[in-house]
């Protein structure tokens, strides 16, 4: 196969679909050389079928807001490969969600979730439904109507949802409730990221952030570092942002800097348990304001406004808020200021640019797919408990989850070392995870 000659013909194809385009891209450069010496794949053809989502969903989900305005918005799932499980992924409700833009997350969430070493294929879903400014009863309402169409589609050993970018526990509670009602089934496996009382996985909450900085540890060890005393940015203030503050604390690290869509958060001191709790509260306030940190904590931090966290001199870079987040100007400005690490928690967080610049100019860079797997990984976990009626410790789900992202880490290097003994992290996870899905579909015939 030729990189190019693929990504032309999916331009063509898929014009104006600039996320998927741009992940297709990047993990059919990293397995390009690997493919072709297994003339296997080529003959099954398997690189046109794992870029193409099996089927994708898409409804309208109409609602009435507080004031009894009719509301429209548009839902969708897509559900994109099950060669190694059932599908598996999360939903995001944000104005900007469009079908690329699922597209690109539910095929990352393919490789991503082969990663785990856990049994689950990859989708996405959600809806450009806009949380900012909505009320508790707004979005239990909007909830159930997105679940009026989306419980059709989905099931326990079929395809299990969870939460993404504006999606947590309580949506996950009102869409649970809705699901209950329509399909009159009651094994909670269906969803993941559950409450704690009704099926859902103790640390689940946490898993992401955690996950992220259990392979920032080991990443750092390969490179004979140490997270403790160095100073860390993170972007967001949303549950990803939230565990990976907490974990980066813990574990002995300063966080100096939290951002938002208005601005960024300066902490000089490190951000303290209290700071990290109110990130929750901020969070569900729905107002989308990083500042109010700032307002709350006027001794501790400053919010200067229009400003990303990568306008704040740091060691190790996290981002945990959106796609292309952190440019190529962004990782030169990080650089400058004396940044020697960055791990992408978010999905697809760095843009090429940046990704380019951080691994030619020394700083360690690792992909979302491999740092963020933590999250997903103890959503199956959660199916686990489910599955067996049970409900583990947190001492078991936290050494399962350290264990899998000890897994996820050794497969980066097994299939990233170059020839000069350095892991090239992306090729690594593109590898790692291309192969075991390209081998279960190459097992399971051509269907
Ligand atoms: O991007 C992700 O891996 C998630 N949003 C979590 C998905 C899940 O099914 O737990």
């Amino acid at each position: 196969m030729k990189t190019n000659e693929i990504m032309s013909r999916l331009q063509v194809k898929y014009p104006g679909e600039k996320e998927y385009l741009q992940a297709v891209q990047e993990v059919l450069e990293s397995i390009e050389e690997v493919y072709n010496r297994h003339p296997e794949f080529e003959a099954a053809k398997i690189v046109e079928r794992i870029v193409e989502p099996d089927r994708i969903f898409t409804f309208r989900v109409t609602w009435i807001d507080d004031r009894g305005e009719v509301q429209t918005n548009t839902g969708y799932r897509v559900q994109f490969n099950s060669a190694i499980g059932p599908y598996k992924g999360g939903l995001r409700f944000h104005r900007a969600v469009t079908p690329s833009m699922l597209k690109f997350l539910g095929f990352e969430q393919t490789f991503k979730n082969a990663l785990t070493t856990l049994p689950m294929g990859g989708a996405k879903g959600g809806s450009d439904f806009n949380p900012v400014g909505k009320s508790d009863a707004e979005i239990m309402r909007f909830c159930q109507a997105f679940m009026w169409e989306l419980w059709q589609c989905i099931g326990p050993d079929q395809d299990i949802p969870a939460g993404d970018v504006g999606v947590g526990s309580r949506e996950i509670g009102y869409l649970y409730g809705m699901y209950k009602k329509l399909a009159r089934e009651y094994n909670t496996g269906v969803l993941t990221g559950k409450g704690s009382t009704w099926g859902g996985s103790i640390l689940r909450p946490e898993a992401t952030g955690f996950g992220a900085l259990y392979f920032t540890q080991h990443l750092l060890d390969k490179a004979g570092k140490t997270l403790v005393g160095k100073k860390i940015a993170i972007s967001g203030f949303g549950n990803v942002a939230w565990g990976a503050a907490t974990k980066a604390t813990q574990l002995g690290a300063k966080v100096i800097a939290i951002s938002g869509p208005d601005g960024v958060c300066h902490i000089p001191d490190g951000i303290t348990p209290e700071m990290i709790a109110y990130m929750l509260e901020m969070r569900a306030s729905n107002s989308d304001r990083v500042a109010d940190m700032a307002t709350r904590f006027p001794d501790k931090a400053q919010f200067t406004p229009g400003k990303k966290a990568w306008s704040i001199p740091c060691d190790i870079a996290l981002p945990c808020a959106f796609q292309n987040e952190l440019s190529e100007e962004d990782a030169v400005e990080l650089k400058k200021n004396g940044c020697w690490c960055c791990c992408e928690v978010s999905n697809m967080g760095c843009q090429p640019g940046a990704i380019h610049y951080f691994q030619h100019n020394g700083v360690l860079f690792a992909p979302g797919k491999a740092v963020n797997a933590g999250g997903v990984a103890t959503s199956g976990l959660e199916m686990t408990q489910n599955a067996s009626h049970i409900s583990w410790s947190a001492e078991e789900v936290d050494s399962k989850l350290h264990y899998i992202m000890k897994s996820i880490h050794e497969q980066c290097v097994r299939f990233g070392t170059q020839p000069d003994g350095t892991v090239d992290y992306v090729k690594g996870a593109n590898i790692a995870g291309f192969m075991k899905v390209a081998q279960a579909m190459l097992e399971q015939g051509i269907v």
